[in-house]
């Protein structure tokens, strides 16, 4: 039957003997491979009472197994729900709860602190570790590598990936297999993907970056990636000379242009850097030119939209600029207090429209409405302008948001549990240039006369909620925040203040 996503990707296969992934081990997993294991797991999802349309919400180690399950989930219809591995059980409920999925999907080392809560939202609990192993390929071997497809249109729902969004809680973005489908023949056409292509993937697979952008491209051009547990600048540079593409956030390239083993002679193999999901700083992009030859390829997305904008591959690569939209992808910059439409060169609102653009919040229409003008444009918080070339730069957010190392955290979620520690009044939270991170979370904090919170005992109360990347690098001590004549905390005087603080 018509399976919008996976019939594209069928259509793309090589021959199933072609490699898909090598792990860093050297396993081969080969196109037949994935095929027979997807079919294997849609089979144990579908005996485990997962139906079209329901969630399977997966928190595991990086593994070709756990990409499998992606496409298990695609096949049998169900809605893949991937979850960071750092998120401790209380962020962890939260989003059962929401998602409310059929089964959760989560590392051995996880499943008895996890029992509870995913007994309570009404789910099963399987297994996966990163070596094969755990309950759900335990039933992969007994089930059938015959399956047929569960019919999707473009409009259905393919995954819910949580967002730190602008306000309030995170929200889940509800994807469909058009959203998906659309921006991965778009990618592939734009940066040239084909099945000669050999990826370098060493995000992690639980955001759009490591897993539509890197794993649908990859996929619908037939072409293979070596997939590496996490960022190791050891592994990446002894497969360069194997490989064709790397896709990494910022962090990665700050990392290998500061190592002496990344050059001309070592990248000379390789067509391609893509940098995304933060600001590539100027002078990272120059450095990283000086040293291989290669001009780093920035584009921009959201996990909202997908994918908006790409420098071209062939023509001027510009450093600090997002490059152009992409095909079929509309983007205006507009005033924020009125909506009207902006001239070249002018600072606004920058907003998109196109198929790319998800279908809404998971159980919150009216944050959804919230998000999208009356014609359709999706509101992206960031603030923009495009120059007389067309090319999209951005030069800010209107929404409160750190991105370290490519990692979105939102400021309110760790003010509100900074400001539950006994003896604290109240707190702000800001991010700082950080050469590694690109911004570094920071917290100002202000406690009441005669106690004595200190960093330690804030960041372990921290530790026990937080996903630790969410953590402070430094928590400050302050009589008082500056606030304007409204009583708002001006968060841009503490920016300034601190601007040097990591340098
Ligand atoms: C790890 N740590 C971090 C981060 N990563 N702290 C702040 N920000 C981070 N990004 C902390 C860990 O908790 C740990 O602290 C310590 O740093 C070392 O951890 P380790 O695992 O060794 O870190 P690493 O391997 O050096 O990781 C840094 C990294 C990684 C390679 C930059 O964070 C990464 O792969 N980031 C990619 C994120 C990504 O895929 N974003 C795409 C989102 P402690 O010792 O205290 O525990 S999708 C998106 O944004 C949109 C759609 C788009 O446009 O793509
Ligand atoms: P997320 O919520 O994880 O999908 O993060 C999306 C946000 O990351 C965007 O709204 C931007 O603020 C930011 N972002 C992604 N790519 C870039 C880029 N190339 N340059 C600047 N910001 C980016």
């Amino acid at each position: 039957m018509p399976n919008h996503l996976f019939d594209a990707i069928r259509n793309a296969l090589p021959a199933p003997e072609a490699t898909f992934i090598e792990t860093q081990a050297g396993h081969v997993w080969t196109y037949g491979d994935m095929l027979d294991l997807s079919a294997r797991l849609a089979n144990v999802l579908v005996e485990r009472g997962v139906g079209p349309g329901d969630r399977v919400a997966v928190q595991v180690e990086k593994s070709a197994e756990a990409l499998m399950l992606y496409l298990a989930c695609l096949r049998c219809g169900a809605i893949y729900l991937p979850l960071n591995t750092g998120y401790t059980v209380a962020e962890l409920d939260y989003f059962f709860n929401d998602a409310k999925p059929a089964v959760v999907v989560a590392s051995p080392a996880n499943a008895d602190k996890l029992a509870k809560t995913v007994r309570d939202c009404g789910a099963l609990l399987e297994t996966l570790n990163d070596e094969g192993g755990g309950s759900l390929m335990e039933r992969a071997k007994d089930a059938s590598s015959v399956f047929s497809d569960v019919e999707r249109g473009a409009d259905d729902l393919a995954a819910i990936l949580y967002t730190s969004g602008t306000t309030g809680r995170s929200k889940g973005a509800m994807l469909s297999h058009g959203n998906l489908l659309s921006n991965a023949l778009t990618l592939r056409n734009v940066w040239r993907f084909t099945a000669t292509d050999r990826l370098i993937h060493a995000l992690p697979i639980f955001h759009t970056h490591g897993l539509f952008v890197a794993v649908n491209v990859t996929l619908i051009s037939g072409a293979s990636m070596f997939l590496l547990p996490k960022f190791d600048p050891h592994q990446i540079v002894a497969r360069f000379d194997a490989a064709t593409v790397l896709m990494g956030v910022p962090t990665f390239y700050v990392r290998l242009a500061q190592d002496e083993r990344v050059n001309r002679e070592s990248t000379a193999h390789m067509r391609l850097f893509i940098s995304g999901s933060a600001p590539l700083l100027s002078e990272t992009h120059q450095t990283f030119r000086e040293k291989t030859g290669h001009a780093i390829l920035e584009r921009y997305g959201m996990t909202e939209t997908n994918m908006n904008t790409s420098n071209p591959y062939e023509g001027d690569r510009i450093a600090g600029t997002v490059g152009f939209p992409l095909p079929g992808v509309d983007i205006r910059v507009v005033d924020m207090e009125t909506g009207a439409a902006l001239a070249p060169g002018e600072t606004g609102m920058l907003e998109v429209k196109g198929p790319n653009v998800f279908r809404g919040y998971w159980n919150m229409p009216e944050k959804t409405k919230a998000e999208f003008r009356d014609d359709g444009y999706f509101i992206t918080g960031d603030l923009g302008q495009i120059d007389e070339r067309g090319y999209v730069h951005i030069v800010g957010r209107g929404k409160d948001l750190v991105i370290s190392g490519g990692y979105n955290i939102y400021p309110k979620e760790i003010e509100t549990e900074i400001d539950q520690v006994e003896g604290v009044v109240e707190s702000a939270v800001i991010g700082v240039p950080h050469k590694d991170f690109g911004e570094g979370v920071t917290a100002v904090v202000v406690a009441r006369p005669g106690f004595a919170p200190d960093e330690a005992g804030i960041l372990a109360f921290l530790g026990e909620r937080l996903a630790r990347y969410k953590l402070p690098k430094r928590i400050l001590f302050v009589d008082e925040l500056p606030r304007n004549t409204m009583g708002k905390v001006q968060k841009n005087i503490l920016r300034e203040r601190y601007a040097h603080l990591y340098d």
